[in-house]
């Protein structure tokens, strides 16, 4: 059969569907389901690391392999500065704009690097919103539980009661500089449904959010003339020798020179890890997304938190093959789309938690009521058509024109035919530890954004990424820019550095790759 004959199933079973009563999971179910199905649970795909702060601790082996990798900075590197900072923020995505923004208000001098383009990022691509508790029968208290819910209650609560009370101001930030969020007849904020939340509480600009706010925070770092290091992609950090961070060495990606930047503090905003394709999972990240600052704050010193858990989100597509892995955002199931299986049957309650609803695809998919397609790929069917069934000619337009256009581009109307998609890596819910300043234990070394670790337990909420970003960048800018008044420039050396390799080689780890890897390999030139 080919996939047409598929999707006549969808079409044909629509009517029935909206009356079908959805299985229901207790505590235990969703519990078992998990453990039996999600990616963070295949025993195989995990190792030990053999050294530094986290040693013996389990990760993924991409990560692992990364972590313990060799640094290209050679030993007798010169570390003459090429340009001074009081504030470096390595990453042009969310955390790194509003890091940079918040440390230029303080008056700070700011750097802002970035391995390929300003705002380049996860960030620009977001679809679906950001969580803010700003409805009137909504509150932060009841955005906190939610996420200590959806994080199976392993977030760090300092951490998240920081951002849940800090949205609102935040979202006012947003709305001053210039964003345009949806907005309802009356002209007040409009707030949508995401996966695992209790109230509605998603702010939108359709489905380009992230495009949208990015749009803005650009063009404010560069109406604010912050000092942009771009196609730089951060290598090593330097430190003073005493263990607290003073600088960052980095690629020039045209010429491949080393560049120094000596700076009081650094903040590390560099965002995810999708492209490592852990487990051969495809990814919804962008080409940068290699966990470049989880190496470089390791190799410092720096300890990770809750390396094990990843965020699998259940809307990957499937097909055609040139968007496999991109996200079909979480909103349309928010806006009603069902999940079919090749049966015409639904399996999950759409807007379970996504950790929940992955494992169902997969679990479907592994029992033989996945789809097929000519490729070989599998996945489940996401009932597109049926949001213009149930509220009229035009709704997919209205709330989801990008999507509309990234399938049109290939010949598929998502406003006939439903779309085929299976989970794909998109977040990592773990990362560096930081304090609610973003500091971490190495002084002066900041994280913010995907990069840091703890706030969102072992599965994160819809939305409350583009949230972190915000409410983090903002408190490592400020914290960092009222260090760097109060100090001199510490020395450059690459001390932590030598040690990192002494390790390695008392650890017998050799064969190493060169870590961080800055993009993935099918994106290089053959030379
Ligand atoms: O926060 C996210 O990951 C998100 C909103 C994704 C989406 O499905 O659009």
């Amino acid at each position: 059969m080919d996939l047409r004959a598929f999707q006549d199933i969808v079409h044909k079973t629509r009517d029935l569907r909206r009356t079908q009563t959805l299985p229901k999971f207790s505590p235990a179910d969703r519990d078992t389901l998990i453990r039996k199905y999600h990616p963070d649970y295949r025993e195989r795909a995990y190792r030990p690391i053999q050294f530094g702060p986290n040693a013996g601790d389990r990760t993924v082996r991409e990560l692992a392999c990364l972590l313990e990798g060799e640094s290209p900075v050679p030993a007798d590197l010169p570390l003459t500065p090429d340009q001074t900072a009081d504030v470096l923020v390595v990453g042009g995505g969310g955390a790194g704009c509003a890091a940079a923004l918040h440390a230029h208000g303080k008056g700070a001098k700011v750097i802002l690097a970035t391995k390929l383009r300003l705002a380049d990022s996860n960030s620009v691509m977001a679809q679906g919103g950001m969580q803010v508790a700003i409805a009137p029968d909504d509150s932060p208290v009841q955005h906190f539980l939610d996420t200590l819910k959806g994080g199976h209650l392993k977030n760090d609560h300092q951490l998240l009661k920081v951002m849940v009370e800090e949205g609102p101001t935040i979202a006012k930030w947003l709305v001053d500089l210039g964003v345009l969020f949806d907005r309802d007849a009356d002209g007040n904020l409009q707030v949508k449904k995401g996966g695992g939340s209790s109230k509605p509480r998603l702010l939108t600009c359709s489905d380009y959010t992230g495009l949208e706010i990015m749009r803005v925070l650009k063009d404010e770092v560069l109406n604010q003339k912050i000092p942009l290091l771009e196609f730089s992609a951060a290598v090593e950090l330097l430190s003073d020798g005493q263990g607290a961070c003073t600088g960052a060495v980095f690629q020039d990606l045209d010429n491949k020179r080393f560049v120094l930047v000596a700076a009081k503090a650094v903040i590390l905003a560099t965002g995810g890890i999708g492209r490592l394709h852990i487990q051969g999972f495809p990814t919804s990240n962008h080409y940068g997304a290699t966990g470049d600052g989880l190496a470089l704050a390791y190799r410092m010193g720096a300890p990770l938190v809750q390396i094990d858990t990843f965020q699998y989100h259940p809307s990957g597509a499937v097909y055609p093959e040139q968007l496999v892995g991109q996200l079909v955002t979480e909103g349309i199931r928010s806006e009603g789309g069902h999940l079919v299986n090749v049966k015409g049957e639904r399996f999950v309650n759409e807007l379970d938690t996504r950790d929940v609803v992955s494992s169902s695809i997969i679990l479907e998919c592994e029992e033989g009521r996945g789809v097929r397609t000519a490729s070989g790929r599998e996945g489940v069917w996401l009932d597109t058509p049926l949001i213009e069934v149930e509220q009229g000619e035009g709704a997919l337009e209205k709330h989801f024109p990008a999507m509309v256009r990234q399938y049109e581009r290939y010949g598929v109307n998502i406003r006939k035919d439903p779309v085929l998609i299976y989970p794909t890596l998109h977040y990592q819910n773990g990362g560096v530890k930081i304090d609610v300043n973003g500091e971490t234990p190495v002084k002066n070394l900041f994280v913010a954004g995907e990069t840091s670790g703890g706030l969102h337990g072992r599965n994160r909420l819809m939305g409350n990424s583009l949230l972190d970003l915000m409410v983090f960048g903002k408190r490592a800018g400020l914290t960092a820019a009222d260090r760097a008044k109060s100090m001199q420039q510490g020395t450059l050396t690459l001390a932590h550095l030598d040690q990192f390799r002494a390790e390695a080689r008392k650890h017998g780890v050799s064969n190493q790759i060169t870590s961080p890897m800055i993009l993935p390999a099918y994106t290089r030139t053959p030379t």
